[in-house]
Formats: C-alpha cells, structure tokens, sequence
C-alpha cells in the first residue's frame, strides 16, 4: 500500500542510492552525492559491500538535525518482507535485512552502529528497536509478547535519563555504551533480551565543563519530584546543588525536563521497579545531590566537614551514623603490615583538601555508578528470556569525541570507537583481500589504513600500551598525588615509539583513525584507579537502608583491584569476540555540521568523516572485488538448470567433478568472461547484478518449463 505524502518523501530520488555505483571514485564524488541528497532530505545513501557471507549493504545516515517525515508506522508496512534492492535505503530497511536473514538463515545478527559524538547513532538505534516491535508478533500474540515489547521500548527512556546527558557535542550524548541484544524464538517473535553497559563516564556526576549538564535524570528529580519527596529528600530547584551548576547548564532547548520525568516514572513501573524501590532510587540520587554540597574547612594539611546540617542530612539519607560518614570523608585508615601472616598496626590518618575533596566525589560516583548498573540489571531481569534460537545485537556506543579538554574517559571512549573501526576493517576490507589470497583469485589489492596501530598503542602489553601503563603506575603511586601524575608522565615514554604517539608537556596527543586527540595527564592515574576507599565502603555498608547496602555488596576486604583502563579493554575485547560470531549489519552515521543545525552541510566537515571512515577504500574494494562468491556445490544445486550441459528437463544431469560444473554453467550463461572467476573452493561473481542475472535465468527456466507443459497439454 504505497500512498501517502510521507511515502513519497521516502521515495523520492535525488543523487545516487548506491554510492558503490558513481562514475568516479572519488572523496568529492562522495560528497557531491551526500550533499545532493542531504540537501533534498534525503539522508540515507548506502554502500553495496559484500562480505565472505552475503551481500550486504553499509548504510550511511547524515544526521538531519530536523524531524523529516519517514518514520511513521506507514512506511514501517513499506519495508516489511521487502529486499533491501527494491526500495530506497533507510534504517527500516537494515532492519528488516537483520531480522528475514536471522530467520532465513538461521544466524545470529548484529547492527553496528557507529559515528561521532551528535551523528545520530542513538536514533538510529531507536528506531530499529521501533521496526522491531512493529513488525513482530501481529496477531493475537498478545500477553508476554506485548510486555516483553513495552519492556524493549521502555528501556530508552530510562537508560537516556540516567546515562545521557548535554555535552557540547550533542544535547543528548549518550555517556556510556550499550550493546542491546535482542531474543527472538523460532516464529520471530520478541523473546527478551539482554543488555551490556560499558563504561559509564561517572566523572560528570561530580563535575561539567561550561556549557554541558549533569546526567539528564538530575534535571528531571529537580522539576518533577513529587512534594512528598522534596520534603523527604530535599529537593529543590537544580539551581541550588553544586553538582549541577558546574557547567552553568540548566536546561536544554528542545527538552521538557518536567514530561521526561514522567516517561521515567512510567517507564520504572512498567520495568517492573516497585514502589519501595522507586523511593529508594531517589533518596540515592538525592544523596548524591547533597553529597555535592558538603564543604570542607581546611587547615594546613587537614581538611573537616565545614556544615554539619549537610552533613546530618546526607547521613539520613544514606541511613548510615552521620559519626561514621564524617569519619569516612575526613579519615583514611592505614595498615601497616609487620611481616607475612602478621596482623599490622592501624592507624587513622586526616586526609588533605585534595584527597578529602576526592573522597567526597569518589562516593558520590560511586553511588550513581552503582545505581546505574542496578538499574541495568533490573532491565535484564524484566527482560529475562527462557530459551531464546535467535538474537539480533544492536550496538550504540558513545561516539568519537575530542574538546579543548580531554582526559581518561575520551581517552576510553576513543580507544572502544577505534576497536569498532577495527572490526569494520576486518569484515569489509581485511578479511576480503586475504580470502581473494586463498582462494588464487586474480585482482588489484587497495591500500587501506588499519588502525591497529593505534589500538595497539592503547591497550597491548609489549611494547607497553597506555593503559598497561596506567596501570603499572596504579599500582605502584598513591592515586590522588601529585607524584602519581609525574610518574604517569615519565613512564609514559615507553609509547614513544609508536608513530601514532607524541608525548608532550603534561599531555601526550594520539593519532586516532578519526583525527588527533591531545589527552592531559593529570587525574588520570586516579580515574583509573577507579576505587572507592576502604573506609567509604564500609561506612555505606553500614546503612540502614537494605537498597544502599545491596548496591556495595563487596567486602571492603575483598574489593578486586581491577583498574578502569584494564575493565574497559576487557569488556571491549569481549565485545568484539561476540560481534564476530554474528552476521554483521553497518549503519555508519555521519554530521553536516558542529552547531547541530538542519539544512547546513559544511562541506570540510564532511570531507574530514568521509575520508576516516574510509568509505572511498569501501567503494574501490568492492568495485575492484567480487560481490557475491560461493562453494561449487552450492553454485551447481542452485543453478544446473541454467546449463545444458548440467541439466535436462529440470533434472540434474552432471556427473562431473563440482569445478566442471560451476565451469559448465559459467561459460554457457550469458554472461561475459570477465565478471566470474574460479578459486580453490568457490566461485566469485563481480558484481551483484550478475548474480541476479543468474537468479531470472533461473526463474525464466521454471517459467518456461512450465509454460511448455501447459502447451504440451493443450495440443494433446
Ligand atoms: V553520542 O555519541 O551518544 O554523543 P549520537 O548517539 O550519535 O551521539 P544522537 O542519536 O543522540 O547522536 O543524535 C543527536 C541529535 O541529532 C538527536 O538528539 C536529534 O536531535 C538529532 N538526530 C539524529 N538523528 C536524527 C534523525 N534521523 N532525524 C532527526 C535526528 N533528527
Ligand atoms: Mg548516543
């Protein structure tokens, strides 16, 4: 049913829809064909690639920075059991590329979604969740289905809160990463799903450079609490909290804090979080609020707790003795060990301003840290399946970002966005050329950058990366002193030699895939220290309130001394061996400009994305390559009818070897020399057309085989 304006607005042409097919390979020819498009609201050209599995396409998506109608649930019906090459590219239709071929072919997919900080990888991530819950279970499925469905949608309003916030990049920057696999049963429909967080970026729950927010929840507390909880809770306007004042940001154009907040309530009850919980929830964030205003009196190289009222308030929320929470934000405990298997000595020792400073900030992002992946749990266990057969990962992770200022967690958030430029690398260009090696196939090979250089430079032992020697600092320098940062500095000459490294005078610059970041050094050992102290730990331990205390449910004594550095490459490491195992699908998503407004396209910009995502080596390898490539075996089953000398009367008649027959019906289609080679193992058809034309010889077979039977019948 193709009407409707909005169907036209999808339809409409303008430039190219496969930019593997332009006249000339070139960066401008891209953008030419980008700009062409985008100023015609046209936002999704795509690329053909092929891969050693199929055919598939990377879509490309320049963010718009304006509502443009094609979205609705109209068009949705459009794509559904659609091929990706009979309508025009857009999300709906990797969608539904991901979901038939789980179906069809039995395989595990996943979606990843990339691009820089503000390119649109969150809505995009959206809206694939949308086609998902609309084209699935119709019916009277009804009951489970339905809740696991509401479940699915009502997770983004809740994450967005609580793990996005204003940044100058993006007014909804996504401050952690979020691998959403969803489960499907046999029939296709939604089974539950799972989410993995990486790295929550907990720095801001203490501190905004100008002109960025805190977490969005914050925000929404302040103008959509209840009376009842701000006499509880003591909230009041954000204006009135030092942890949210930092960046002189209080509200974002575009968003109604006060309606957010009631998406969230819903979307907690709807999760499943009850009532004691919810009230829990806020008397944490409120906690962390007030956590913020405490301020220290210092004298020399003492600092005390200045305002007891806060402090006699941050105690009652936390439900802890407000003796203990002084003590833990004033005091630390030392040991002194007096030889192996012997018990040292205690002593308590005054923390400094700076070290006192950390610890109060150290426990609030402790909290909110904690609090988050509680939050995540819950949603898993809501969305808990009980034998899924199919998944389908959608990754949206926060983007490559560089500011005046960077620190630790660009540092982690550039390092995951390079190891996802890796994986692309490996499935659309390594991966090809090395099985054109194997196979003896005959073509010119395209150079490329491969930035494993740079993740390298971060994350190996030997020669050291930077986090291997974060670490060896770590471990080795009191986190919060000066002496950490000059340690750091010194040692951090064991990257030199990397060309992708230059280490400079309190900072050290890297040369990202995406362009060069300086990084300062300083506070860097403590963020990856990334521990709350001993003494912090077991006085929220002492709380009350059963919620705080299942939040640190460690042992002060056991807490693993793992370092953020050393989580973040695991997790990263994990994360691409899971989306290896899957067929994978690309969105890669791009910006017109850095002012987050519609109808400009800034040209440079532009050219600067294009050229490190490497779209142009994209286009060169596929054109230069083969689209489409198979087993022999596979090759006769599907096309003996084509050849005369591989068929007769529809039956398979070869009794050669598997190589003859591919070599049989090759030379005998109509299709020229050129476009089809032989390797060891499988045969390899240039361009996707050929193998469509293989596909209508086939079905025209068919046709007229049975036309001849109709004919035959009706002389007789
Ligand atoms: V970050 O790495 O999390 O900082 P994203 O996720 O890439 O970033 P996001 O999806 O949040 O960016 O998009 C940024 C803003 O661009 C959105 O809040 C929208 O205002 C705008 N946007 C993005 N995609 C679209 C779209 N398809 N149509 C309209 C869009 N507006
Ligand atoms: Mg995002």
């Amino acid at each position: 049913m193709a009407g409707g304006a909005a169907w036209k607005d999808v339809m409409r042409q303008e430039g190219l829809d496969d930019m593997t097919l332009l006249s000339k390979v070139t960066n401008e020819q891209i953008r030419d064909n980008l700009k062409e498009r985008y100023d015609n609201d046209i936002i999704y050209p795509k690329l053909t690639l092929s891969s050693q599995t199929s055919i598939s396409d990377v879509l490309i998506s320049m963010n718009p920075y304006k509502a443009i109608p094609i979205y609705s649930k109209e068009i949705v019906a459009e794509y559904v059991g659609r091929s990706r090459i009979e309508l025009p590219p857009h999300i709906f239709s990797i969608a539904e590329e991901s979901y038939r071929s789980m179906l069809n072919e039995k395989e595990n997919q996943c979606i990843i979604i990339s691009g820089e900080s503000g390119a649109g990888k969150t809505e995009a991530a959206k809206k694939i969740m949308f086609y998902i819950a609309e084209v699935t279970g119709g019916g009277n499925s009804g009951g489970r289905l339905e809740q696991v469905k509401n479940i699915i949608l009502e997770t983004n309003p809740l994450l967005e809160a609580f793990g996005n916030a204003k940044t100058l990049r993006n007014n909804n920057s996504s401050r952690f990463g979020k691998y959403f696999e969803l489960y499907f049963n046999k029939n296709g429909d939604p089974d539950g799903g799972l989410i993995t967080n990486y790295l929550l970026e907990k720095s801001r729950v203490v501190f905004q450079i100008p002109g960025e927010r805190n977490f969005h929840v914050f925000y929404q507390y302040c103008v959509g609490a209840t009376q009842q909880e701000r006499n509880d809770y003591g909230i009041n306007s954000a204006q009135d909290f030092v942890y949210l004042t930092t960046g002189n940001t209080l509200t974002v154009e575009g968003m109604d804090d006060y309606q957010e907040w009631n998406d969230v309530r819903k979307a907690m009850n709807v999760i499943g979080i009850n009532a004691n919980e919810q009230a829990s929830i806020m008397q944490c964030l409120a906690a962390i609020l007030w956590i913020g205003n405490l301020t220290y009196r210092v004298a020399g190289e003492k600092a005390t707790i200045a305002d007891q009222g806060t402090l006699d308030f941050v105690a009652y929320l936390l439900s802890v003795p407000v003796a203990f929470l002084k003590s833990a934000l004033e005091t630390r405990q030392m040991e002194t060990k007096h030889g192996a298997n012997q018990r040292g000595t205690s002593y308590v020792v005054p923390l400094n301003e700076v070290q006192a400073l950390a610890a109060r900030d150290g426990l609030a992002k402790a909290i909110y840290s904690k609090l988050f992946d509680w939050l995540v749990e819950r949603l898993n266990v809501a969305l808990k399946s009980t034998s899924p057969d199919y998944c389908i990962g959608v990754l949206d992770i926060y983007g490559f970002e560089v500011f005046d200022n960077n620190s630790f967690e660009q540092l982690c958030i550039n390092y995951v966005n390079e190891k996802l430029q890796q994986i692309f690398i490996q499935f659309t260009l390594k991966n090809e050329q090395e099985e054109y090696v194997r196979e003896g196939i005959k073509w010119t090979p395209i150079e490329y950058f491969n930035n494993k250089i740079v993740c390298d430079l971060i994350e190996e032992k030997r020669p050291p990366g930077i986090f291997p020697v974060l670490d060896d600092v770590c471990r080795s320098v009191h986190a919060v002193s000066d002496g950490a940062d000059k340690a750091l500095q010194q040692r951090l000459s064991a990257c030199s030699e990397n060309p992708h490294f230059q280490l400079r005078a309190q900072n050290f610059l890297v040369k990202h895939y995406a362009g060069d970041v300086t990084y300062k050094v300083a506070g860097m050992v403590e963020k990856n220290k990334d521990q709350l102290g001993k003494d912090l730990i077991e006085m929220v331990q002492m709380s009350q309130n059963p919620f705080i205390t299942g939040l640190f449910p460690e042992s002060a004594d056991s807490v693993v001394n793992t370092t953020a550095g050393f989580k973040i490459k695991t997790s990263a490491n994990a994360l691409v061996g899971a989306l290896t195992k899957c067929t994978p699908h690309y969105v890669r998503c791009l910006k017109p400009n850095d002012q987050k407004l519609s109808n400009v396209f800034d040209g440079p910009r532009v050219m600067h994305q294009i050229k490190y995502l490497g779209l142009l080596d994209n286009i060169k390898v596929r054109r230069s390559g083969f689209a489409y490539r198979t087993i022999f075996k596979k090759f006769i089953e599907r096309y003996f009818l084509i050849s005369g000398r591989t068929s007769y009367a529809g039956q398979k008649t070869w009794k050669g070897d598997d190589i003859s027959g591919c070599r049989a019906i090759l030379e005998d289609a109509p299709v020229d020399k050129s476009e089809w080679q032989i390797g060891s193992s499988k045969v390899f058809l240039k361009a996707p057309e050929t193998l469509f034309a293989f596909e209508d010889l086939r079905v025209n077979y068919y046709h007229n085989m049975v036309s001849r039977i109709k004919t035959s019948y009706r002389t007789f």
